[in-house]
Parts: structure tokens; sequence; C-alpha cells
């Protein structure tokens, strides 16, 4: 049986014994497991329970790790980042998605520091090498019925980033051949985990500054536009009510995805994407 959520191991990053973490003041409460069924599940209970902004949930494995609309996260035990955020913050339900775009950016600079790779961000959190494999995910839930904050459901946020998983497609399952890679496999030698957790919390903290203002979240929407290579390229967006195709064409102030469908511009405030490949 895997080891519980109720007994997470607390410290500072690198050093999971210690607690000391004074070098990340925003995130002085780091619980970290070696199996969980998922750290986004684990935070939305301790949400639950009055856990406070800023804590922080890390594993070595999840044995129910979620991507969105049901979807499984793959990682084998003890090769991958896996970490997820609670977040309290005076934000408007329209502009929560921001939450997640400031978790891939922020992940983005990380990586940028510790491998010399520029991800392109795939709208609106997915982190791609530049042959468009995916290199990281991000899954943002609300907690609607959660003790709220400034009025505000707690948000958790969760990224798993591929770091030494996969080193091939001959590690892949066949659903995921052509579609994954790892900083490990762009960057042809392995990544200090540790290091990456560090850089990605120590990015993150003033991205959650940003997003507890409207200025703030202002200036991360101008960011995911900049980063986000989704962006000229030709999509198929799942709605809730149907789908649409056509040419993504920009990312609005409010972090919304405009697409051109050839009769007219469409503002996408939440869907699910696909990056259409040219055929032949
Ligand atoms: C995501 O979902 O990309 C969000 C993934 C979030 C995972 C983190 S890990 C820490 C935290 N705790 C959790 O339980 N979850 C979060 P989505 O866009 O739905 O992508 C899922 C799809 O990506 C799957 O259906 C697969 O096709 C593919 N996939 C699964 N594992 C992958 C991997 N390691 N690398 C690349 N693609 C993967």
């Amino acid at each position: 049986m895997p080891r519980q959520a109720c007994n997470p191991k607390v410290g500072g990053v690198g050093d999971s014994s210690s607690g000391d973490n004074r070098s990340l003041p925003d995130f002085r409460d780091i619980r970290w497991f070696d199996s969980i069924d998922s750290t986004n599940r684990y935070l939305l209970e301790a949400a639950r329970g009055g856990a406070a902004h800023g804590v922080v949930a890390v594993a070595d494995h999840q044995t129910a790790g979620r991507g969105r609309l049901g979807r499984r996260w793959e990682a084998p035990p003890g090769s991958n980042l896996l970490v997820s955020v609670l977040i309290r913050l005076d934000l408007p339900a329209e502009d929560r998605h921001l939450a997640s775009a400031a978790v891939a950016l922020a992940a983005a600079s990380a990586i940028t520091e510790e491998t010399g790779l520029t991800p392109g961000v795939k709208w609106p959190n997915d982190l791609l090498a530049p042959d468009g494999r995916k290199l990281a995910g991000v899954l943002a839930e609300a907690d609607l019925a959660g003790p709220p904050e400034h009025g505000h459901p707690p948000i958790v946020v969760g990224i798993g980033i591929n770091v030494a998983w996969p080193l091939s497609d001959a590690d892949l399952p066949e659903t995921l051949v052509g579609e994954a890679t790892s900083l490990q496999q762009e960057a042809g030698r392995p990544v200090d985990r540790s290091a990456l957790l560090s850089s990605l919390l120590g990015n993150l903290g003033p991205r959650l500054t940003l997003l507890g203002t409207p200025d703030g979240r202002a200036r991360l929407a101008s960011d995911l536009r900049s980063r986000c290579v989704t962006v000229g390229s030709r999509v198929r967006v799942e709605l809730a009510d149907g789908q649409i195709e056509g040419t993504a064409t920009d990312v609005t102030d409010q972090g919304h995805l405009v697409v051109d469908t050839g009769s007219g511009s469409e503002t996408v405030v939440a869907g699910d994407v696909v990056h259409l490949r040219p055929v032949g």
C-alpha cells in the first residue's frame, strides 16, 4: 500500500528534514510524499481543513495522477517533478485561469534557468519542446465548496514536469509515442529535480503576487502572450458546447485565446486546444 497522504514529510527544498526554508519565504510549508494518489487531491483536502495559501505538496510518485477532464498523468516513480500549490487569493472567477498560467510561466522560467531550454507555452498551460512534444502539464482545480478566502474558493494548481522520463519513445506507452518528451531527453544530460523545484518556487512567488492584483494579472496575461506558441498555430478547440477550428491569432489582456475561424474571430475563455499538424 502506498504511503498515505496523512504522513507527509515537512521541510524545505533540498532538505526534507530541517524545515529550513528561508530562501523561499512564500513557501514555508512543503509536504513531501514518497507515494500518494494525487498531490492535487491531497491539497484540495488540506484546503478543506484550513491549510494556508502557499502550502506545497511534492510527490516522488502518484498512483492516480490527474490530468484535465478526467485524464491521467503518467510518471514512473522517482523520475519526474510532481508538485501542487494551494492558492488563496483575491482572484475573481473570470481570472482563475491565470493561476495555471502563473505556474506554467514560473515552470518555463525555471526550466530555462536549470537547463538552458526555452519551452513554449501551449494555451492555456502545457509546456512544449520545440518540436511540439509535451514537457509538462498543469491542472488547476478550484474547490467551490471549500472555505473561502477574500470571498473566493481555494485553488490548487498542480504541475507535472517530465524531468528524467521518457528518455526515448521506447519508454512510452503507445498512446504517448511522439507526444511526450523530457528535460533530460531534450537537454542531453540529467537534470536535478531538487534544483528545478527550488527554481520553480522561486519563480512562482513573484507571479502569485502578480496574480493577486488586476494590474499584476494583466502582466501575467501579457507574459502568457509572449511565451504562447499556440498563437500562429492551426488549432482545434474543444469547447463545453462543441468545437471550433481555425488559426489562433492572439492572447487577450485577460489571457483568453483568440481564434480566427475563417468566418470571424472567437475568443476562447476555457477549452481543450489541439495544435493541428500540417498534413503531408
Ligand atoms: C495535464 O492534463 O496536462 C495536467 C497534468 C497535471 C499533472 C500534475 S502532477 C501534480 C498534480 N497532481 C495531479 O494529480 N496532477 C497534477 P491534460 O492536458 O489533460 O493531459 C493529460 C494527457 O497528457 C493524457 O491523457 C496523456 O495523453 C498525456 N500525458 C499523460 N502523462 C504524460 C506525461 N508525463 N507527459 C506528456 N504527456 C502525458
